[in-house]
């Protein structure tokens, strides 16, 4: 288990994301809530413009900088700051405000992230927002997600990046198999030697785990359901015990960076799994 793992706290300055969209794109609202995540223990704010949901519209670029830039200029200089972003132009109108970590659900910003001289997590995807979610398909998820995570992460190394992390991608062109099976193998990430990010707080697979666990999921005797596809997922306001479960799981898994929206509760999470560490070893 790494030994601090990093807690990446979500700031989505959307209308649009599944989860916190709509609540922070009025700026002082935005900046309060950064400064509440960093209060809180998360060691890097992310800070999004445009939402990644399943099915959502892009955003051109100068909307995209308007939403970002001022919140980033505010929170810069007491918190890391990554920006959440596909768009060149974005990232670097980003970095100029005082970024320093590209997060790039794409995968495509290694040269933006090596001419700026940041970090850069590359994440994979099958497909765009609008239509990843509508037949996904793998022939061996955890190899391909693998295999093309350390190729982009050796372009990046090579382009001159010194911080690269390689990141799932949770919920993006995956169906639940898929990422119960990238969760279930997350050692194979990090077995590869590359810092692994993870992100599934609140998503719709966590929906489903959390209905499982739920006796009042419609499974009142325990017995798991046999197909998961049928059960009825929790809404996202639900899902934080699932949350906290699969931050630990990621993080004794090897992942040196998780994704959430619950800071607090995952740092306490965290906390209390490294210390359990450090009680079975003396
Ligand atoms: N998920 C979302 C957005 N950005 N970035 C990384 N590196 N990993 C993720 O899993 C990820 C991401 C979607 O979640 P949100 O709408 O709550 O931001």
């Amino acid at each position: 288990m790494p030994v601090n793992p990093l807690v990446m706290g979500v700031l989505n300055v959307t209308p649009d994301s599944f989860s916190d969209g709509g609540r922070f794109l009025d700026l002082d609202q935005a900046v309060a809530h950064g400064r509440e995540l960093a209060a809180d223990g998360a060691d890097i704010v992310d800070v999004g413009g445009e939402s990644t949901r399943p099915g959502a519209s892009p955003v051109d670029a100068a909307e995209e900088c308007r939403r970002v830039v001022p919140v980033i200029e505010a929170l810069a200089g007491s918190v890391r700051v990554s920006i959440d972003t596909t768009k060149a132009e974005v990232a670097e109108a980003a970095v100029a405000a005082g970024a320093t970590l590209v997060n790039d659900v794409s995968s495509s910003l290694a040269t933006v992230a090596a001419a700026l001289g940041v970090g850069w997590v590359a994440m994979h995807r099958q497909g765009d927002p609008r239509s990843m979610q509508v037949d996904p398909h793998y022939v061996d998820v955890v190899a391909e997600v693998r295999d093309l995570l350390v190729q982009r992460a050796e372009e990046a190394r090579a382009a001159g990046v010194s911080e690269v992390w390689i990141d799932p991608g949770i919920g993006f062109g995956k169906t639940l198999a898929h990422n119960l099976a990238l969760l279930a193998h997350l050692d194979d990430l990090v077995a590869t030697g590359v810092p692994v990010a993870v992100g599934v707080s609140r998503k719709s697979s966590l929906g489903v785990l959390t209905a499982v666990s739920d006796a009042r999921g419609g499974h009142p005797d325990g017995r798991l359901p046999v197909e998961l596809a049928e059960v009825r997922s929790a809404p996202v306001d639900e899902r934080l015990d699932a949350s906290l479960a699969l931050a630990a799981w990621s993080v004794a898994a090897g992942a040196g960076m998780v994704r959430v929206h619950d800071v607090a509760e995952t740092v306490r999470a965290l906390r209390a799994m490294a210390a359990s560490e450090l009680t079975v070893a003396a």
